[in-house]
């Protein structure tokens, strides 16, 4: 039978590399995301019969509303819920900070994983299905300027191990991913800048959107009995200590 998987932030980075992998694996996928053409790109890639574009807004309800009202009968047997879209805006320290950057990082990383999560849940407990969820280190480990992105992981990473105790004794399988530096679009967005980002990811060999994909893979994969509740990871050259002092002159 074939499996079906609903993939937000299908247009770039972790989300379109899970797509490529699970279609791989035989999975069909929903992809989701603003950007059209990304989304017609990877049907044409991967087939019309495995990869359904949906174009919206995660933060737009109504839009959401109407793209899961109207998956194809092919589609609509939902048996993996992979809340990945997600952004960082802004370096800032939070007494500089741009309140509009926060507001677009509440309602994209919790308000709209939240929204999305609950409307899926009746079919992923018919189904029995599973959720996997890409919080980030970020929500363990805090940096300055995370402020609020740091927030929304330390949400999302706790919201996902909380579905796991509602969802207990429903078969539904829960599990929250907690990546440390993944070489995507993510840093162009966040800072706006292709020279901010080539200069983070520059000698430091660090993970890839397809090592995240692999993962998720692996847990999407694994025999019903078993559950991974949560997996931290990160590049080798990537550290989370490093407390600092600030000294008076
Ligand atoms: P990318 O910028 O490469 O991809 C982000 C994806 O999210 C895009 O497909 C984008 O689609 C989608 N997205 C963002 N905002 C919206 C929106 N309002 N509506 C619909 N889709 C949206 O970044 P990554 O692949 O790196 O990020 C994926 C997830 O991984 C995020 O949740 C991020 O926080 C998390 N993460 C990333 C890390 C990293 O180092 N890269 C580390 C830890 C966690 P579109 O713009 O087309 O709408
Ligand atoms: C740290 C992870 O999500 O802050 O590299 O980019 S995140």
């Amino acid at each position: 039978m074939t499996r079906t998987a609903f993939v937000t932030g299908a247009t770039a980075g972790i989300g379109e590399a899970t797509v490529r992998a699970l279609v791989d694996k035989g999975w069909r996928c929903v992809a989701t995301g603003r950007r059209k053409e990304r989304l017609e790109a990877l049907v044409a890639e991967l087939g019309a019969d495995k990869v359904l574009p949906c174009v919206f807004d995660v933060r737009d309800e109504a839009a959401m509303d109407a793209a899961i009202a109207s998956l194809p009968e092919d589609f609509t047997g939902i048996d993996l819920l992979v809340n990945n879209a997600g952004l960082a805006q802004g370096l800032s320290p939070a007494q500089e900070a741009n309140l509009d950057d926060w507001q677009t990082m509440i309602d994209t990383n919790v308000t709209a994983m939240v929204k999305l999560t609950r409307k899926l849940l009746p079919v992923l407990i018919e189904r029995k299905g599973a959720i996997i969820a890409i919080g980030s280190v970020a929500g363990s480990y805090v940096y300055p300027g995370g402020n609020v992105y740091a927030g929304s992981k330390a949400f999302a990473n706790h919201f996902t191990l909380a579905l796991r105790a509602d969802l207990h004794g429903t078969g539904v399988r829960v599990t929250s991913i907690e990546p440390g530096m993944v070489e995507t679009e993510f840093t162009l967005v966040r800072t706006g800048s292709q020279q901010a980002s080539d200069d983070l990811y520059r000698g430091s060999d660090p993970m890839t959107g397809e090592d995240i994909a692999n993962t998720i893979l692996w847990v999407a994969e694994l025999p019903p009995h078993l559950n991974i509740n949560r997996i931290e990871l990160m590049p080798v050259s990537q550290d989370f200590a490093g407390f600092r002092v600030a000294r008076e002159s």
